[in-house]
């Protein structure tokens, strides 16, 4: 029997890492390479990505990774860099938290947009962040963050197809560019190159790259699911078609699996998109803001640590500059459950900024108990997210009619004990939380069933993954103390 091994580039909002994975029939073993931090950069008055800072952690990666059978790439979807006609990068990609896309957004209603594409509304889809770029004008390509790394490492450019729906440009149903959206981009149109789909060969590294890096000129580059959440669903361990998954890091992708786009008014009210995933499968789910709030309060905090250390006054909570999440997840656990909720997806919290002001001024503002300290702001994180978690779930299985036994948490999130049981609680199913390394997972696996060494559907890589990765189990408690459903005055779509 065959082996291989694999590297997954995946590039997150607040770090990038190259896992290495050994892979045959029945192994997965996997080893981080190399992390790195992704520090957005603000200039200009433009929050940007430091890209060459990027494409550098990603090439101490790989030399980090030493020889492998594919590289494959993923990262967070939407954001894209330009070229012009000799392929040289237009500037720096803009971040989809930027505040550009207030200002300015595709002329087309969305209504048709949903109709067409399947995607929800968000203000940072590549189709409004074009309608506010400047250097559209002088740009020859555009690919998305994983394409635009691919390209550097191999001369090829191409889209490929999961984080392509992403853009809300794609057809959701013939997943080729949707004529009548791109035409609206006017002469640039010609910009986004043809779609390549998960699994196909985009090609060996460029010789300059290769020796570079110390690699064979014959190491292939794969197309893998390259939107971070494509990859992480392909890595859901779920036994039966009867689960809904969270893809939980930065953002929580919350929702079900499907064979085709459900495009529903239904579904565009409750916010709900249909993004491609492997296989022909639909990833039918919500944007929940996720561990973003609890990051963003974290940077907050040590930032004050450390203007106070500057300052000369010791800082205001003991273990200095930083803080030490395990720690404050132990003293949020002991916290009155439920004192105080948010609504995680309000737009004043998409920005990066003061979290915990922000959060104390949403609880000042609909009269609830305001947080206090850092373990009560970090509760009400948790319990915020549990319940949108929640909120999401019942709208999947309400929209969709499919039945839902099992929750299963992954990525990052899923190493947060907290967060998995109150999630289960709030849904009252059984959680499985874990592979933590979803997304990378997913990444190799579509890698080593196109180079042959394994085979079969996405359900038999969902199998090798249960066989080989840990999981905990949270049984929801009857007992949990779960609030009624939340809808902070939004408008609660009607019973359908
Ligand atoms: C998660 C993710 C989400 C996408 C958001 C912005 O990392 O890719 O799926 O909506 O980032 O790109």
């Amino acid at each position: 029997e065959r082996s291989g091994r694999y590297a997954a580039v995946d590039l997150g909002a607040s770090s990038g890492r190259v896992v290495v994975a050994e892979i045959g029939p029945d192994t997965l073993e996997l080893r981080e390479a190399h992390r790195f931090a992704n520090v957005p950069v603000r200039a200009g008055g433009t929050l940007y990505w430091d890209i060459l800072r990027i494409y550098r952690g990603v090439l101490d990666g790989l030399r980090a990774a030493g020889p492998v059978d594919g590289i494959g790439i993923d990262s967070w979807a939407v954001d894209y860099g330009l070229l012009d006609e000799r392929g040289a990068l237009l500037g720096n990609p803009v971040h989809y938290r930027d505040a550009r896309t207030e200002r300015t957004a595709s002329q087309v209603p969305f209504e048709e947009l949903y109709a067409r594409t399947g995607i929800a509304r968000q203000p940072f889809n590549t189709i409004h962040q074009l309608a506010a770029e400047p250097r559209l004008a002088s740009a020859a390509t555009l690919l998305l963050i994983p394409d635009l790394i691919a390209y550097w490492l191999t001369g090829q450019v191409g889209a490929e197809l999961t984080n392509a729906s992403t853009t809300q440009l794609l057809d959701a149903r013939t997943r080729e560019w949707d004529t009548a959206l791109t035409s609206g981009l006017g002469p640039a149109a010609g910009v986004l190159p043809p779609i390549r789909r998960p699994g196909e060969v985009i090609g060996p590294l460029a010789p300059e790259v290769a020796g570079e890096l110390g690699l064979s000129p014959d190491t292939r580059v794969i197309a893998v699911g390259s939107h971070d959440t494509a990859s992480a669903v392909a890595a859901v361990p779920a036994r039966s078609e009867r689960f809904a998954y969270i893809s939980c890091g930065t953002w929580s992708l919350v929702g079900v699996e499907l064979d085709q786009p459900m495009i529903s008014e239904e579904g565009r009210r409750a916010n709900f998109t249909n993004e491609a995933g492997i296989d022909g499968t639909v990833r039918y789910l919500r944007n929940v803001t996720g561990l973003w709030l609890l990051q963003e309060c974290i940077r907050t905090w040590e930032a004050e640590a450390e203007a106070s250390l500057d300052a000369g006054t010791s800082p205001t909570e003991a273990g200095g500059g930083r803080v030490d999440l395990e720690e404050l997840l132990g003293r949020a656990a002991g916290e009155v459950p439920f004192r105080s909720v948010v609504d995680a997806d309000d737009p004043v919290f998409h920005p990066p900024g003061d979290m915990p002001g922000r959060i104390a001024d949403f609880c000042r503002r609909t009269g609830r108990p305001v947080p206090e300290t850092r373990a009560q702001t970090v509760r009400c994180v948790i319990d915020s997210l549990a319940l949108a978690h929640r909120a999401a779930i019942e709208d999947a299985r309400r929209l969709t009619g499919q039945a839902v036994d099992t929750i299963h948490i992954v990525g990052g999130g899923s190493r947060n004990a907290l967060l998995c049981q109150l999630t289960a609680d709030a849904c009252g199913l059984p959680v499985v939380a874990g592979p933590v390394e979803a997304t990378s997972i997913g990444n190799v696996l579509v890698q080593a069933r196109a180079d042959g060494v394994v085979s079969g559907t996405l359900a038999d890589l969902r199998a090798l993954v249960r066989r080989t990765q840990h999981l905990e189990h949270y049984e929801p408690r009857p007992d949990a103390g779960i609030p009624p459903m939340e809808t902070f005055g939004r408008p609660v779509p009607a019973e359908g």
